[in-house]
């Protein structure tokens, strides 16, 4: 499990790095923005939040409460307005003010539906007209209760944007996510971290050893 750790995700980053989070509906985008910001600020990141769900009511609010807690920047708009030009801001806001992290949340979408994942793709090269390299991560949030769906959806998500790293959330429940290990083998990506609950230092980074550990004395 070794080769899949990316513990380097966490650390305070030089240069700017826009991390674009994506995922069906609700497996856990937006909790896991608040979560790893805590952990981005801790390591002296300063972070900026993007608001780019301006679909689902109340997301714009959900993220906004996430940023106050923690105590993080955030740019939005309102609801219905353009994603990506959202995105845009937030990266524009941060060079200007001297932020290295960008979080850009998105709505949640399904992968075979095939507006909402040209909508996603806009987003991702909005971003790239300000850096070529951004966006920097594109993290795939999967819920541990999706079952053998997770493949299909690493593998819709992977053709728009190559995915840089995964994170699945609610390890906390009786489902123990065993199609994890088996999607990140196969798709040679990195597991980022793990969500256990629903608080923000619910959040595990994901370190092999420690993991095989949990697994080897759950089983
Ligand atoms: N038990 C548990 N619940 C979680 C975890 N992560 C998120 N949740 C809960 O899952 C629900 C959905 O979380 P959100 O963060 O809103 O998910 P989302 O992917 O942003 O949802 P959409 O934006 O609507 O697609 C909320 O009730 C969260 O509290 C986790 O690791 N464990
Ligand atoms: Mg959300």
């Amino acid at each position: 499990m070794k080769p899949l750790e990316k513990i380097e995700f966490f650390k305070k980053k030089e240069k700017l790095n826009a991390i674009l989070i994506s995922g069906v509906n609700g497996v856990g985008k937006t909790t896991t923005i608040g979560k790893i910001s805590k952990i981005l600020k801790s390591n002296g990141n300063k972070v900026m939040l993007a608001a780019s769900d301006t679909f689902r009511a109340a997301a714009i609010e959900q993220l906004e409460n996430w940023a106050n807690k923690i105590d993080v920047q955030i740019t939005k708009s309102s609801q219905g307005s353009d994603p990506a030009s959202v995105a845009y801001k937030a990266i524009e806001d941060a060079l200007n003010n001297n932020f290295n992290q960008v979080l850009i949340d998105t709505a949640g979408r399904l992968q075979n539906k095939k507006n909402l994942m040209e909508e996603y793709k806009k987003i991702a090269n909005v971003t790239k007209k300000i850096d070529p390299d951004a966006p920097h991560d594109v993290i795939l949030v999967l819920d541990a209760t999706s079952g053998q769906n997770v493949i299909n959806q690493v593998e819709e998500f992977n053709k728009i944007i190559p995915i840089t790293g995964l994170i699945m959330t609610k390890l906390d429940g009786t489902a123990k996510g065993g199609i994890l290990l088996a999607v990140a083998k196969k798709y040679k990506l990195p597991i980022i971290a793990l969500g256990l609950g629903e608080k923000e230092d619910d959040l595990q980074i994901f370190e092999a050893e420690k993991f095989a550990e949990a697994f080897t004395q759950i089983n």
